[in-house]
């Protein structure tokens, strides 16, 4: 082994500690340190263990270093940098391991004029990078997390950076958490916490005969219960902060989500939601005007300036043929918005697809798949949490992971990120499709599954993105009988501040907001092609929607054009996919893009579908954060 060679000195040194006279008195000296150094390495193993091997340093190069060799009875074993400086010598008369070092040698070579620098060499106390798991008993049951599958969430790759969520806090937005619980006191915040409901700090659950106020304490171990406590499992950022607000257990307004979203706002860094609109496959519905300015707020401001989080569960409303792009919270381009898929990499019987999911991670399937493991109400551990509800806490802590990796991130360099981290992988759906900068993308998973080494890997070396520009193009304004197939086109060129710079480069959401009337709401397909021919639906039927209202300024999301080039034609298209009859108007459809004008595709590109990395774990020399100035990214608003 090689000795570190930061720590090689130019100038001859003397050898350390000075060399010493082997007299008599030394030599019982030298046996009584041998003897002391045994207990001293009885005691801390920490004692230094010398071997047979020297690193000399000579002035005239080999010819030096071979007569070194034979006049003291070394073998030179060559050169250590192929300079001719350094060399190898290796004694057979010298014990393979030793306590002490070999004084006589020592001496001699000290003595040795053409001799400039040596040092008998010393084990050295290295741990290979191997994996750190950790010891709770439930976490051979996490395997979504521990390797138990091939493609899992990849999180102990960033464990094993040393990865935990330190220095990061997450509230949990809910029905209350636990905060006595043994697996959460000791990350429990109570500056992450309050109780909207009661209108108190202390966010305790409400107990009931039949415990539904769990979800909130079940969500906060996912990210953040204690590992190695001999307890439950591990949550994915084990070492961050864990609050909780109770605001679902009550009567919830405009004012509560609000003040529920804007918490501690300097304090909190992410907060994870899993809630929204009924899930019933008839409901268009969103944030109200409060809670978007709370939205609004968070992004621009909280922070320090870089950005509140917002993770979001996509919905449960599978079941309804629900469809997430008429959920505002999760259709929201302030929120990332993360799906589910089963162990087998299914798409589960609760999912609802949209355009607005950014990404997916594993949860519950049909009643054989394992479930998630978590902290649950009374002290307990569970491994039946369930539903995309269990999936967005998990997206939230692998990005305080990334936070962690990177703290100068802002809510749009996640978003960036989380869609560079995303894999299809095994994730089976029927329409996978490539969008026009090669990433494949899906309605139930956006862009697959979030894997967390990858995540905190680009995290650590991104580049800030250049500021948010938005553009607004009137397409329709004036009333528009609907047929039933019908094909809205613009050629959008002027995306442009007045100038000839462009605004727009590379594309991050896209959103349609539209009114219109129609007579059965849910028999309406309407979908969006790019320039660069990529389709996504905005919404697909929903049977349960008879609804007769229509969209009434309804702003449907897609995160599928994601570093487009938005110049070209844009085709949006209705379709009535129901009921012959049915008959309408648009009124008016306005397109809205996002994005910045730095060609993003020009980044050197994160190859999407990596390959499984290597179980050896021994990571490659990632460069910390170069980015130093994220922190002046602007924003404009939606
Ligand atoms: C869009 O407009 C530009 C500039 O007027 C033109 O060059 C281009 O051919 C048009 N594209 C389509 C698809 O109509
Ligand atoms: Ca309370
Ligand atoms: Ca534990
Ligand atoms: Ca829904
Ligand atoms: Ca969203």
């Amino acid at each position: 082994m090689v000795s570190r060679l930061g720590g090689l000195p130019e100038a001859p040194l003397p050898p350390r500690p000075p060399a010493m006279r082997p007299s008599q008195t030394e030599l019982w000296l030298g046996l009584a340190l041998t003897l002391a150094l045994l207990a001293v390495r009885w005691a801390s193993a920490q004692a230094p263990i010398y071997v047979s091997s020297w690193a000399v340093r000579v002035t005239k190069g080999y010819q030096e270093a071979e007569r070194l060799a034979r006049k003291f009875g070394f073998v030179n074993l060559g050169q250590i940098f192929p300079d001719d400086q350094y060399f190898h010598l290796r004694h057979r008369g010298v014990a393979q391991q030793s306590l002490t070092p070999h004084w006589g040698h020592r001496l001699r070579l000290k003595k040795d004029p053409k001799v400039r620098w040596f040092e008998q060499q010393t084990l050295r106390r290295r741990v290979k990078r191997s994996l750190v798991v950790p010891s709770d008993p439930w976490f051979s049951k996490q395997w979504y997390m521990n390797k138990e599958i091939q493609q899992d969430l990849n999180i102990l790759k960033a464990w094993n950076q040393g990865l935990t969520g330190r220095g990061v806090v997450i509230s949990i937005l809910d029905d209350g958490i636990e905060k006595d619980h043994p697996d959460l006191w000791a990350n429990y915040d109570p500056l992450a916490s309050y109780d909207f409901n009661d209108y108190d700090p202390d966010p305790q659950p409400r107990y009931t005969p039949n415990d539904e106020n769990r979800h909130g304490t079940r969500c906060a171990g996912e990210v953040s219960a204690t590992a190695n406590n001999g307890f439950c499992g591990a949550g994915v950022a084990f070492n961050a902060r864990i609050g909780g607000v109770r605001m679902l257990d009550g009567a919830i307004t405009d004012i509560v989500e609000a003040q529920s979203l804007s918490l501690q706002p300097q304090h909190i860094h992410i907060y994870s939601a899993s809630w929204g609109p009924e899930d019933d496959g008839r409901t268009v519905d969103g944030p109200g005007l409060l809670t978007q300015e709370a939205f609004r707020r968070g992004v621009t401001k909280g922070r320090q300036g870089l950005g509140t989080l917002f993770i979001w569960a996509s919905g449960n409303g599978g079941l309804h043929y629900d469809n997430c792009n008429c959920d505002g919270y999760t259709n929201s381009i302030h929120t990332l918005s993360v799906g589910s898929t089963t162990r087998q990499g299914r798409v589960p019987w609760y999912s609802e697809a949209c355009a607005s999911t950014f990404t997916t991670t594993f949860s519950s399937g049909v009643v054989t798949d394992p479930q998630i493991v978590t902290t649950d109400l009374h002290h307990q551990c569970t491994d039946k949490h369930t539903g995309t509800s269990a999936s967005a806490p998990l997206a939230a802590g692998m990005i305080a992971l990334a936070l962690e990796a990177n703290p100068l991130l802002t809510w749009r360099d996640l978003q960036h990120l989380v869609v560079r981290a995303s894999r299809p992988a095994q994730l089976q759906a029927e329409d996978w499709r490539i969008n026009g900068v090669g990433r494949q993308v899906s309605h139930h998973y956006g862009y697959g599954l979030l894997d967390a080494g990858l995540l905190v890997d680009l995290a650590r070396v991104w580049l800030p993105t250049k500021p948010q520009k938005k553009c607004a193009i009137r397409v329709v304004h004036t009333p528009t009988p609907i047929l039933p197939r019908m094909l809205v086109r613009k050629n959008v060129t002027a995306c442009s501040d007045g100038s000839r710079r462009r605004l727009i480069r590379s594309l991050e959401h896209v959103q349609v907001q539209l009114s219109l009337s129609y007579s059965r709401r849910g028999d309406l397909e309407i979908f969006l092609t790019s320039p660069m021919g990529t389709r996504s639906t905005l919404v697909a039927i929903r049977p349960l929607d008879i609804s007769g209202q229509g969209y009434n300024n309804w702003i449907f999301m897609s995160t599928h054009y994601w570093d487009e080039d938005p110049q070209g034609l844009w085709t949006l298209g209705l379709e009535n996919k129901g009921y012959y009859f049915n008959t309408g108007t648009l009124y008016y459809y306005t397109l809205l893009l996002y994005g910045t004008a730095e060609d993003m595709t020009a980044r050197p590109q994160a190859p999407q579908k990596v390959t499984v990395p290597s179980p050896s774990w021994q990571d490659s020399a990632l460069s910390p954060a170069s980015s130093g100035g994220g922190s002046t990214a602007t924003h404009s608003s939606q």
